[in-house]
């Protein structure tokens, strides 16, 4: 079997590695899921990089399985908001959610979702279910594969991009979502996989008083003796 190559050469970044790490480690540790944005605009060049970031995201079969919808329209924004609260008014009202939304109480979410309308950029980042003719060959097949995993990395790729360029991100999911497909006519083989709503904290914007979890506590070193 032959298949085309090229060589791969990186020049190594400059500086100290370890010190490089930590440097980067400091910048996303500082990454907070923001729900109060500020409506000061964000040019389109930058929700450009960060989409341009996103899609050298390894995937399955390298078949990309993502598409990254932008949207500053102030009329979109507002259907979006209206339709996400309204999904979000009877997930916060079933009974079977209680559960979960108890889990919730600590972030101090609700149905009301103000951010789809003042974060200055939506980015509704959809997962396809078969690749199309956007794609760049060569490809046997339409078949996709690992495409939570695929697109959950390029999806944090994203997320790491816009922290570095100075913008706060939220990663929200309405639930169900099925409204994004039809309210932003993407076609058959594009599901809606998130909403990143993109832009700068409010003036006096708080978030939750959470805590992560130590190195310790999600780091196993062999079979951790
Ligand atoms: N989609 C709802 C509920 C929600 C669910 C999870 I999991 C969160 O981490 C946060 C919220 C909402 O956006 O309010």
């Amino acid at each position: 079997m032959s298949f085309e190559t090229v060589p791969y050469e990186p020049a190594p970044p400059p500086g100290d590695a370890l010190e490089r790490a930590r440097r980067f480690s400091a910048l996303l540790a500082g990454r907070r899921s923001v729900r109060h944005f500020s409506r000061a605009p964000v040019p389109r060049e930058l929700i450009d990089e960060l989409v341009r970031t996103a899609g050298t995201a390894p995937s399955g079969a390298n078949k990309q399985p993502w598409r990254f919808v932008a949207i500053d329209d102030p009329g979109l924004k507002r259907e979006i908001r209206l339709a996400a609260e309204q999904e979000e008014r009877s997930f916060y009202e079933r009974e079977s959610n209680q559960r979960w939304i108890s889990d919730l109480r600590h972030l101090g979410t609700d149905a009301n979702k103000p951010f789809l309308e003042d974060a200055p950029w939506l980015i509704v980042v959809f997962r396809l279910v078969r690749d199309d003719a956007r794609s760049p060959g060569p490809h046997a097949t339409d078949q996709v594969y690992y495409v939570q995993e695929s697109v959950g990395i390029a999806v944090g790729m994203l997320l790491a991009a816009a922290q570095n360029a100075g913008l706060a991100t939220l990663t929200h999911t309405p639930s169900p979502m099925g409204f994004l497909a039809k309210l932003l006519e993407r076609p058959p083989n594009e599901r809606p996989f998130l909403i990143i709503p993109v832009g700068h904290p409010a003036e006096g914007c708080t978030v939750p008083d959470i805590e992560r979890k130590s190195l310790d506590q999600i780091r196993i070193l062999n079979r951790g003796e």
